[in-house]
């Protein structure tokens, strides 16, 4: 059994659509394994995005990540990494696909609702950042 790690943002607790991606998730067959709701601060956010720190739009994804409540998760099941991002769909809404979180539920490349990580190296390495315990 695979477990990946999610993330869901700012814009989920604040539109209400943490019951939404939660329930898309286990309808898939996939199960909730830790989950916890927090606010981040700027270490965590600097952490977790420690490949993207010096990138152009790394300012405003931090101040968007530290606007409001996540909720971080570990996800386990068959393929639960390539899973979870088919269930995003692409970085960006407008290419993300209809049936996706982000092609159904987002319009900014910023704002778009969920994180889960993009192989096992990072899978492992976000884990162990936000539930140190079940690594
Ligand atoms: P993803 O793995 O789909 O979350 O996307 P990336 O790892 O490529 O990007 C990390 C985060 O940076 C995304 F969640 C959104 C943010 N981002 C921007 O805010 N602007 C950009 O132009 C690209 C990414």
């Amino acid at each position: 059994m695979e477990k990946t790690f999610a993330l869901l943002k700012p814009d989920t607790t604040g539109r209400s659509l943490i019951g939404e991606i939660i329930a898309r998730i286990e309808r898939k067959g996939l199960a909730i394994a830790e989950l916890q709701m927090l606010t981040l601060d700027e270490t965590d956010i600097e952490e977790l995005y420690a490949p993207h720190v010096n990138k152009s739009f790394f300012p405003d994804l931090k101040k968007f990540m530290l606007s409001g409540p996540v909720v971080a998760m570990v996800i386990k099941g068959d393929n639960a990494i390539k899973e979870m991002r088919k269930l995003n769909g692409a970085t960006d809404p407008f290419e993300a696909n209809p049936g996706t979180i982000r092609g159904d539920l987002a319009l900014s490349k910023t704002q778009n609702i969920i994180h889960s990580s993009d192989s096992p190296a990072e899978a492992a390495r976000e884990m162990a950042i936000f539930f140190p315990n079940s690594v």
